[in-house]
């Protein structure tokens, strides 16, 4: 069947770009992705970003974003894609990352020579060309100032939706204002990962959406405004060079001329408001309020759909991207995939099918072995380091390698489940667990999913739902124009989901009491994270 549109979605996302294309019926018609470690081996990274000696600062150097949109939009060329079929892009980007455009930049922006990749002309237009990343956890030091200014962790949440953390695009702000004065001073654009990435076809800066930019600890979530306090509490200028926040689904205008005449988009073709990588998971993966959604990519992260806000000291409340007057729940845990890996190329070098037979051949509830495993500084909690604990709750110091298998991913289940109900939620006979990221294609990792919530667990047909949220969300501003039909109507024409694993009978009676020994446990790694931090 011959299609008469496109809809785009991409995703800057820690290790790799991403790109989807979907039909006017939303079934996706293409997919692809350039990885920045193994594609763009001149910039050095390791799962796309540079630890530096400190350890707690965590960057990616911007100009590879750059040239992995020259190198991505060059292969779809190849492919001969059709561009002058999209009429409407869209995108996302990880959370709370910060490109520093330099004084003059947008000027280079407006005047793209189409002759030319992005990533020669855009060379000097970055004041600070490592941007901070999510996987930053140096700024406390700005935290804690943060915090002291507007009155507290619970008030800073109240107004922000998170207290402060610091990966929180102001906290990163406020650090490279103190240390770098004059890179900041030649600063005249922040943007988001996200809304950088928009400003890359659009020719011209970007506004910040409201879902992304309430992970900055500097948006007043209800009033939908940047708070005053906040921003004069992190650096001097701020508003000028963040601009103003706009709704997840607005239209910004239509893609540059250098788009038009390099790729052959049309001149019509427009940009519909990028944001981060959970709000536009959210969207790909049709959420609704009762389900809970489980991503397993570089970081781990739980979201729900709430429409009452209750911010608290642990999780973030951001705004809904697709329903503006509501609000999503995200928990965000670090050790995500990065530490999966390294448990199993211990175990099972390389191979995710021996690490699943290791999962398969140990039985639920792993004979009362816990573990936590954070090679980085945890979030959810402040916790660092291995521990592993024994069915007597005695500290071991290595398990077999089956009981290790089991015992991360165990952990890292029960750790979500504690922490959701922590914040409210309710396990309840009709949840669905929405599984998406990388490992979501790893059913025997789903299993433990299920069996640890004692709930079914979905998945969509693509892991990248991030990309593919985009793409929905960029067909739906369009739909938006003419009809007023809600996202989630509009998306009922895209495939169902599938249903994976159900829980194993009897699951529920192994949890129960090994979730309350892993709270008991939980309490003491942290504790003793304190010790060994302070
Ligand atoms: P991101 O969007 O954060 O860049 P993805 O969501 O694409 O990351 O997830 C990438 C991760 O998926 C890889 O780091 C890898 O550990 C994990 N992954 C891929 N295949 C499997 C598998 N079969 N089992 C478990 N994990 C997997
Ligand atoms: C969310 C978070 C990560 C990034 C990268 O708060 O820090 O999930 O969005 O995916």
């Amino acid at each position: 069947m011959a299609s008469a549109a496109y809809y785009l979605g991409f995703d800057f996302s820690t290790q790799q770009l991403k790109v989807i294309a979907v039909n006017e019926h939303l079934h996706v018609v293409y997919e692809d992705n350039v990885q920045f470690d193994k594609d763009l081996p001149e910039f050095r990274t390791q799962g796309g970003v540079h630890v530096q000696d400190d350890k707690l600062t965590v960057t990616s150097p911007v100009l590879m974003w750059v040239k992995a949109l020259d190198l991505i939009l060059e292969r779809m060329k190849t492919a001969r894609f059709d561009f002058s079929k999209v009429k409407v892009l869209s995108g996302s980007g990880q959370q709370h990352g910060s490109v520093y455009w330099k004084v003059g930049a947008r000027k280079t922006l407006q005047t793209l020579l189409p002759e030319q990749p992005l990533h020669t002309q855009l060379k000097l237009c970055f004041s600070v060309t490592e941007s901070p990343v999510w996987m930053d956890s140096s700024t406390t030091a700005q935290c804690r100032h943060l915090e002291g200014y507007i009155g507290g962790a619970q008030a800073l949440a109240n107004i922000t939706g998170s207290r402060a953390y610091e990966r929180f695009t102001g906290n990163q702000i406020a650090k490279i204002y103190k240390q770098r004065p004059a890179d900041y001073a030649h600063t005249e654009r922040i943007s988001l990962v996200s809304s950088f990435g928009a400003s890359l076809f659009l020719g011209d800066y970007a506004p910040i959406d409201y879902s992304d930019g309430s992970g900055m600890n500097l948006l007043d979530i209800s009033k939908k405004l940047w708070s005053e306090d906040c921003l004069n509490a992190c650096a001097p200028d701020l508003q000028e060079k963040l601009g103003s926040a706009v709704p997840t689904s607005s239209i910004l205008g239509p893609v540059s001329s250098y788009h038009v005449q390099r790729f052959g988009f049309r001149d019509d073709c427009y940009i519909a408001a990028f944001t981060g990588d959970n709000p536009a998971s959210l969207a790909g993966m049709r959420l609704e309020e009762g389900d809970i959604a489980v991503s397993l990519g570089t970081s781990d992260t739980l979201f729900l759909w709430i429409q009452e806000p209750t911010p608290a000291l642990e999780g973030h409340i951001l705004c809904n991207p697709v329903q503006t007057q509501d609000y999503m729940a995200l928990l965000c845990y670090k050790n995500g995939s990065l530490m999966r890996e390294k448990i199993r190329d211990d175990c099972s070098p390389g191979s995710w099918e021996e690490f699943s037979k290791e999962l398969r051949s140990s039985t639920a509830g792993n004979n009362g072995n816990l573990g936590f495993y954070f090679d980085v500084m945890e979030i959810t909690p402040r916790a660092v380091g291995i521990h592993r604990f024994n069915e007597n709750n005695q500290k071991v110091s290595a398990f077999p390698k089956a009981v290790e298998v089991r015992a991360i991913i165990e952990g890292q289940f029960m750790a979500k489940r504690i922490h959701a109900e922590r914040l409210g939620y309710k396990i309840l006979p009709q949840t669905r667990i929405l599984a998406t990221g990388g490992a979501s294609c790893n059913e025997d990792i789903l299993q433990v999913l299920s069996d640890v919530f004692n709930a079914p667990v979905y998945t969509i047909a693509t892991t990248n739902s991030a990309c593919l949220g985009s793409a929905y969300r960029a067909a739906h501003a369009l739909a938006m124009q003419s009809a007023g039909s809600t996202f989630a109507d509009f998306v009922r024409l895209a495939e169902g989901h599938k249903l994976v694993v159900t829980p194993r009978p009897g699951a529920d009676q192994v949890y129960e009491p090994l979730l309350k020994r892993y709270m008991d446990c939980e309490a003491l790694v942290i504790d003793e994270s304190g010790k060994h931090v302070n």
